[in-house]
């Protein structure tokens, strides 16, 4: 059966040491376990940025691949979610925005719609967050974010950065020799 390809956007979200050491070692060897998911085509550079929406915990790391991959919306979110549990994040209902070993969150698949119970695409936050749009910017500037009405990811990313409250340390590119030892993808 032919099956149908599309381009999965995940982003990548850690502040929080576990099983798999730092966050930049936690973002690394997730990058590895999600090739398991489909192929990898495009990979950010790693971010070290400020938390938002709660303040007082440490500044995460993140960053964005794209996955070209067969998967139906539901299997894909599902194997993103058992990837947090295998890389022991645990789920505090009190602090739902809290620190995290890891954060895997599906942003857009292909062009695809969907409003369902934990599932919501694309992922209604992204066009407000600078941590997913420098690194998505990164890889796929041109790509259309549906529900801006046609406003391209670069174009997001260069009007967050034109607000003036923006701090400078919000969003910063990380070098990390680890990250970018992992294998080339085009
Ligand atoms: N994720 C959140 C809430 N706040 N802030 C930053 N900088 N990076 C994140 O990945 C992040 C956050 C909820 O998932
Ligand atoms: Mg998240
Ligand atoms: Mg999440």
């Amino acid at each position: 059966m032919l099956k149908v390809m599309r381009t999965a956007y995940i982003a990548l979200g850690s502040n929080l040491a576990g099983e798999a050491g730092s966050p930049e070692e936690t973002l690394t060897k997730a990058v590895q376990r999600l090739e398991s998911l489909g192929r990898m085509v495009g990979r950010s550079s790693l971010y070290s940025t400020a938390p938002v929406g709660f303040d007082h915990q440490p500044r995460f790391v993140n960053a964005v691949v794209a996955l070209e991959t067969a998967l139906a919306p539901r299997a894909l979110l599902t194997a993103l979610l058992d990837l947090e549990d295998e890389f022991g994040r645990l789920r505090n209902p009190d602090e739902p925005k809290g620190p995290r070993t890891l954060d895997l969150d599906l942003l857009l698949l292909g062009d695809l719609r969907r409003i369902e119970p934990g599932l919501e695409l694309p992922h209604p936050r992204m066009a407000e967050r600078l941590f997913v749009l420098e690194p998505l910017a990164e890889i796929a500037p041109r790509q259309i974010i549906p529900m801006t009405g046609g406003v391209s990811v670069a174009e997001l990313r260069d009007q967050l950065h034109a607000d003036k409250n923006l701090k400078p340390d919000a969003v910063v590119r990380l070098a990390s020799d680890l990250w970018e030892s992992l294998e080339a993808v085009c």
